[in-house]
């Protein structure tokens, strides 16, 4: 999963990602960092595997929007690869940046994100509508295609115009995989981060200011979670009691963009390797082979399902299966979260 941190200049960007990444900030601006899952600690603790795998994120820190002009397409383009934006709202006061205003203004800065997103739309849409409406004159192979492409895009022109989002528009099947290549910034998910103060933040208030149509925020007081992820682990623990923090930011921003992308994880457990294996919620037993290998997908026989919680009861699959906690599902079964699977399969 790959997903970063955008938002206005200074607004807490690097000090998130070294919050999330241990980074110390002097190295590339992105990472890949390992999901906490401690269901695969606890089947590392019966196995003793070789390896344990955890699932991935590549965490990315960009610059801020509206800076340099120049600068913005390939910002914007670096933002388009993402699976998901971390739009981060300075809640704490700063005149660090002089082009800024050093008051906190939530409502205006997810405004001024939003519009930004909208005009990078807006242009790449007008761009390539100007070559369509030539390229569709001529009798080329693609012409079908290409006029297709153009009626949606004119059909998001005029949405981009009105001042709304393309996800707002109810697009079929067809349309969404006409555009999908374009990586439309204002039909990313996203989720907002309140970048709070050490101390004395209305955190209720502040959330209450972000724009409808984003369920998924998080409050982070961002230098001292940066503080606690330079820390070794024992101090970190200490300095989260402190300052009464459950959950280090990286395991709150990661379970949130798991629920904001729709994703969960089943487990596979041996001697050799434990792993998470992240995918789709809903995705099929056929689906999930596929993750792990495309000739289990290819030569699926049937996915020997436990629940996590019932071979650990047991302490193996083996054991698990002699109680009766082993399901034989077939391609279509829906994986759930924390299964522990076995593939049964031959090419
Ligand atoms: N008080 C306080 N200051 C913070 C916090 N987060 C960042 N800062 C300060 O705000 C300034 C900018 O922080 P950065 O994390 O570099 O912000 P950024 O969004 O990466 O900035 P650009 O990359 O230049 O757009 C620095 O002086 C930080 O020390 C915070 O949570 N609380
Ligand atoms: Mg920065």
């Amino acid at each position: 999963m790959k997903a970063g941190f955008v938002g206005l200049p200074g607004s807490g960007k690097s000090t998130l990602f070294r919050a999330v990444t241990g980074s110390d900030g002097t190295g590339d601006p992105f990472r890949t960092v390992e999901v906490p899952d401690q269901r695969i600690d606890q089947l590392a603790g019966i196995y003793n595997p070789k390896k344990s795998t955890y699932a991935k994120f590549e965490c990315h820190d960009l610059a801020g929007i509206g800076v340099d002009d120049r600068q913005e397409g390939r910002l914007f383009g670096a933002m388009r690869q993402l699976e998901a934006l971390a739009l981060v709202v300075r809640c704490f006061e700063s005149d660090a940046y002089p082009y800024d205003r050093p008051e906190i203004d939530v409502a205006k800065d997810m405004e001024d994100l939003v519009s930004a997103f909208q005009v990078a739309d807006f242009m790449m849409v007008e761009n390539r509508i100007d070559k369509l409406e030539k390229q569709v004159l001529k009798p080329t192979k693609t012409q079908d295609q290409d006029k297709k492409e153009l009626a949606v895009l004119t059909k998001l022109k005029g949405v981009l115009e009105g001042g709304s989002s393309i996800d707002d528009v109810a697009l079929n099947d067809a349309e969404e995989e006409l555009i999908r290549g374009f990586g439309f910034l204002t039909q990313k998910p996203k989720l907002v981060v309140l970048d709070l103060p050490d101390e004395g933040a209305d955190e209720a208030a502040l959330r209450a200011l972000v724009p409808d149509g984003i369920d998924h925020v998080l409050a982070i007081r961002g230098s001292i979670e940066a503080e606690i992820a330079s820390l070794d682990p024992a101090d970190a623990l200490e300095f989260m009691a402190d300052y009464g923090i459950e959950r280090p930011a990286r395991d709150r921003l990661v379970a949130e963009l798991y629920g904001l992308l729709g994703l969960h994880s089943f487990l596979t457990a041996g001697e050799d390797e434990c792993r998470a294996w992240t995918i789709p919620q809903g995705a099929s037993a056929h689906e999930s082979a596929g993750t792990i290998h495309s000739d289990i997908q290819r030569g699926f026989i049937r996915a020997e399902v436990i629940p996590f919680v019932d071979l650990v009861a047991a302490g193996g699959f083996k054991d698990a299966k002699a109680a009766g906690h082993m399901r034989l599902e077939g391609k279509e079964y829906r994986v759930a979260d924390g299964e522990v699977i076995n593939f049964r399969f031959s090419v």
